[in-house]
């Protein structure tokens, strides 16, 4: 017979049975290890261990999961006892037998616990992992010593360094943990507990177990990370901390618990909890928690590299997807590039050989405007034209049935001009994706005026089934990501005629943490598209941004447009990548033309005149509430430019320089050109005011 629960606090609960204790941990949603979830469990340990005639003691979750983790919000704040390593040491040095019931997650902290304990039950269904290494962090509650003494060294370092979610069974077979069964976390609680005092359940201290060393593989792995991720701090922590476990536990726990603080305390642990935080922000917003219309069917104009990644997004989410193109050739091209994104996509492993027939069945293709009159979302991802997109729109507005959502997915064109052709503008949005469309997360969820609200809950529902991470964005040329991106490209422009070189421009930027630098997403994107645009924007473009232009115009009068051509301002051959000489020519006789004198740029002044302009343009984002907060920038950024996510964003990384900075860098580039150099207003405030981007995120 088990009493009745007896609160410890607000989130520890105990229940006694006659020699069997169980101890209930009830922090919802994820149950993290909160300073009070920390002293409820300290507090119910002592009671269960003072107690002689309690001979087990099984700790379980409430709610969806186990415990996931240390609470994320306490980080960067001043530590509260009682402390997580000490907590684990206390249960795993307990005379009484504790055993932990895992469902849901056992994530970071709260598979620490478990491995404190002397044997975990797991339940089906049950995910594990530590992924501190994704907040730049590394495992500080024992994980780095405890989970080598059950699984060895390499197979520990493989879950640290991935931070992946290992399947219940292959926690089984690993060792991680003891059993596997189904049913309520409670009930199998009882059961363990019985099983214990029956001598059915073995249990064992983990401290106990030693682990051989093996130095040849942890070499082999800080070499390959000082190859890829030199850059990065916790990585490396982490291997220093799993090389400790072969040490006696209580030396271990101390390198690991140094290498642990030193993580806690830099920019990248940060920038990488911004990043967590952040990615669930964006949609924390009322707008996209209102009702959302009903979608199944979607509608799909062009089908082009985008509208065809558009498609496959929508078909690996299970939605039903109509295709219309003007010609059957460009209808087959289409689906041809549809059916090779899903073998891509079986290829990665994101959609199952089994699924792939089923889910190419969903895919219909038209010539014909009119078989749209059934679908609930229209996403036109035509030619960017505002005279085509007007013509489409008008049609749509004709064909579409009552309620039916009408997108475009324009990267610069003011939606509210679209909208104005139909007499549904309510129905309007825009949903900007980002090329390859079924790979990159990003959409952008463009809310023109007259945009009904839940037409604005339906652009998010649709992000959230499509796994993106959807962000509200105002109308503008460009809305958040290309707005900002058309003004920063231009730094990189000016950089190279006033003296750098593209090569060394790239080079700066990769190090501080971009995948590539902007000449070489150029140059992969095709340089012709800039090209194109900076043609049909000639008659409006100041004499500035004119030149900025001039090497790249240049460049791609010769027919280079980058890789796709074998040349632009890199050379490919092969996997050889070498800077294009031609280029070094072109880039000398326009300095001379303009009557500029080349200076040298150090790495340092590259990186913060290029991100000097991105914070610039994203204040100015801000100030005209395209973006509502901070953190929706940072979040476009991280998930459709590739910002380097231990950065956290731009704004997020503008606070790490403050405003008073930021407005000395600005009005000494000013110096040299005050038509591209402005101090955004917004900053002045915030400098006098002596406030933060974060600030503005509350
Ligand atoms: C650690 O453990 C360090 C230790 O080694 C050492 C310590 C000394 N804390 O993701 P969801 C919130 S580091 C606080 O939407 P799902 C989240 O913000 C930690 N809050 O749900 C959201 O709030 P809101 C290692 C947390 O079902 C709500 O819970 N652990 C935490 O899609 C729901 O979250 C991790 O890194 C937390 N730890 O996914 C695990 N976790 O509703 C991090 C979540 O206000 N968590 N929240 O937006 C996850 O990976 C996912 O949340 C999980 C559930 C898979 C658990």
């Amino acid at each position: 017979m088990v009493d009745k629960k007896n609160d410890i606090n607000q989130v520890v609960s105990i229940e006694v049975a006659d020699d069997y204790a169980l101890i209930c941990l009830n922090n919802p949603p994820v149950n993290a290890a909160s300073q009070l979830l920390r002293q409820g469990l300290q507090d119910a340990m002592a009671f269960c261990t003072a107690q002689s005639d309690i001979k087990a003691i099984a700790i379980y979750g409430a709610g969806r999961t186990f415990v996931a983790g240390a609470d994320i919000k306490e980080f960067g704040k001043p530590p509260q006892a009682p402390f997580l390593p000490e907590l684990v040491n206390t249960i795993e040095q307990s005379s009484t037998p504790v055993i932990s019931i895992l469902h849901g997650t056992a994530l970071g902290g709260g598979l620490e616990i478990a491995l404190g304990t002397h044997a975990r039950v797991g339940i089906k269904g049950l995910r594990l992992g530590l992924p501190e290494i994704h907040l730049g962090l590394l495992p500080g509650a024992g994980g780095t010593q405890r989970t080598p003494r059950l699984v060895g060294i390499p197979a520990a370092l493989e879950m640290i360094l991935s931070g992946r979610h290992v399947p219940a069974a292959e926690a089984l077979e690993l060792g991680l943990i003891d059993q596997l069964c189904e049913g309520e976390a409670r009930d199998v609680a009882i059961n363990a507990a019985k099983d214990v005092l029956a001598g059915r359940l073995k249990t064992r201290r983990t401290d106990q177990i030693t682990v051989k060393p093996n130095h040849a593989h942890l070499d082999e792995v800080e070499a390959k990370l000082m190859a890829t991720q030199a850059h990065l701090f916790s990585p490396h922590k982490c291997v220093e901390a799993v090389r400790a476990s072969s040490l006696p536990i209580n030396e271990g726990l101390k390198v690991e618990r140094h290498a642990f603080m030193e993580c806690m305390d830099t920019p990248q642990r940060a920038g990488l909890i911004h990043a967590f935080f952040g990615e669930r922000a964006v949609s924390n917003i009322p707008e996209a928690k209102g009702a959302a219309r009903e979608i199944a069917k979607i509608g799909i104009i062009g089908g082009g590299t985008m509208g065809s990644g558009i498609a496959t997004a929508c078909l690996l989410a299970g939605l039903s997807v109509k295709l219309l193109e003007t010609a059957q050739e460009n209808l087959d091209r289409g689906r041809t590039t549809i059916t090779k994104n899903l073998e891509g996509a079986v290829k990665r492993g994101k959609l199952s050989q089994d699924k792939f027939d089923m889910v190419l069945s969903n895919l219909d293709g038209s010539l014909e405007i009119s078989n749209f009159s059934d679908v609930d979302l229209v996403i036109e991802a035509a030619f960017e034209d505002m005279a085509i997109k007007k013509e489409i729109f008008t049609k749509l507005d004709a064909v579409c049935k009552k309620g039916a959502v009408l997108a475009s997915n324009t990267s610069y064109l003011d939606i509210n001009e679209i909208a104005a052709v139909t007499k549904r503008p309510e129905d309007v949005i825009g949903l900007h994706f980002f090329s390859p469309a079924h790979v990159m997360k990003l959409l952008e969820i463009v809310v023109a005026d007259k945009t009904a609200p839940d037409v604005v809950a339906t652009g998010f529902a649709l992000a959230k089934k499509l796994r993106k991470i959807g962000v509200k964005a105002g109308v503008c040329d460009g809305f958040i990501g290309n707005r900002i991106l058309s003004y920063y490209s231009k730094t990189a422009s000016y950089l190279v005629l006033e003296g750098a070189s593209p090569e060394q421009v790239d080079q700066a930027l990769e190090r501080f943490g971009f995948a590539m630098g902007p000449h070489k997403v150029g140059d992969l994107a095709g340089l012709d598209i800039g090209w194109m645009t900076r043609k049909r924007k000639a008659a409006t473009r100041s004499k500035q941004d004119r030149y900025a232009g001039d090497v790249a115009d240049k460049i791609c009068e010769n027919g280079w447009f980058g890789r796709k051509t074998g040349q632009g301002y890199y050379v490919y051959d092969g996997s050889d990548i070498r800077p294009n000489p031609e280029v070094r020519t072109i880039i000398e006789a326009t300095r001379t033309k303009l009557g500029i004198t080349p200076k040298s740029f150090t790495e340092n002044e590259i990186v913060d005149r290029y991100m000097t302009a991105m914070i610039s343009e994203a204040v100015r984002v801000l100030e005209d509430k395209i973006a509502a907060r901070p953190v929706d920038v940072d979040m476009v950024f991280l998930f459709g430019y590739g910002f380097p996510r231990h950065r956290g964003g731009p704004l997020h990384y503008a606070d790490e320089i403050g405003a008073e900075k930021l407005i000395e860098r600005i009005e000494t580039y000013a110096k040299d050109d005050d038509h591209y150099w402005k101090v955004p207003n917004l900053l002045r405030d915030m400098a006098a005011q002596g406030k933060k981007f974060a600030d503005l995120n509350r």
